[in-house]
């Protein structure tokens, strides 16, 4: 079972890194939504306060233009 979970988890790092070989972002439960801790895998130093702050509608979850926004700010690194 452990096996399994490795070779999972190196499928879907391969995966990301074909999507975006910038930046990697991870949408783990693919909802099209980033939570905070989607965004902590690629970006350790997140601050909840950046994150409240790119979260522009409040609703806990930054979307893909939210995400875009935060990132010409320098909200978040991009
Ligand atoms: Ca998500
Ligand atoms: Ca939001």
């Amino acid at each position: 079972m452990k096996k399994l979970l490795l070779t999972l988890g190196v499928i879907s790092t391969v995966a990301a890194a074909q999507a975006d070989a910038k930046t990697v972002l991870t949408d783990a439960n693919e909802d099209g939504m980033f939570s905070y801790e989607e965004l902590l895998v690629s970006f350790p130093d997140l601050t909840a306060d950046a994150f409240g702050a790119a979260d522009t509608n409040g609703d806990g979850q930054l979307d893909a233009d939210e995400l875009k926004a935060a990132q010409a700010a320098g909200t978040i690194p991009a």
